[in-house]
């Protein structure tokens, strides 16, 4: 039988995490957030896929995707967090759990990052708990999953 299928997707920018404002977004990779889920996702009876855009309708057709492929979605849609209603209408086609990551406290932030059209949708948040954020909410989203 297949394990259930987690999609991680990120949004603009974070194809170069680790070597972006390291002071804000850490030290760790995409790759190292990918591996580092992996491995969890094994522990829990899962697997996840990591996908990146930096493009708005990129992320949008990854959330379609998803639509087929994927029990749950983890997104952190970086900036479109706070202006995308497309990728909000996206999350809104899709069934399962959502949960939303930021790795940096959005709310500690300037007051434009204080707002997230996608957390309307998202079953949960998780900011401000660096890139261990995205196995925090692998963990959740097992959890919903069991329910
Ligand atoms: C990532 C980004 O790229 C920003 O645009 C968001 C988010 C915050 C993060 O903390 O992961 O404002």
């Amino acid at each position: 039988m297949s394990l259930p299928m987690i999609h991680i997707l990120n949004g603009p920018n974070l194809n170069l995490l680790g070597r972006r404002q390291p002071e804000i977004y850490g030290h760790e990779t995409l790759d190292d957030v990918g591996r580092d889920c992996a491995a969890l996702a094994r522990e829990l009876g899962v697997e996840t896929a990591l996908f990146q855009s930096n493009h708005e309708g990129g992320i949008v057709e990854m959330i379609h995707t998803a639509r087929d492929a994927a029990s749950a979605i983890i997104i952190n849609p970086g900036a479109y967090s706070h202006t995308s209603v497309a990728i909000l209408d996206a999350l809104n086609t899709f069934d399962g759990p959502v949960l939303e990551v930021h790795i940096s406290n959005i709310h500690k932030r300037e007051s434009f990052r204080h707002h997230s059209y996608v957390s309307l949708r998202a079953d949960g948040v998780i900011a401000g708990c660096g890139t261990l954020g995205y196995q925090l909410a692998l963990r959740r989203v097992v959890a919903l999953l069991a329910t």
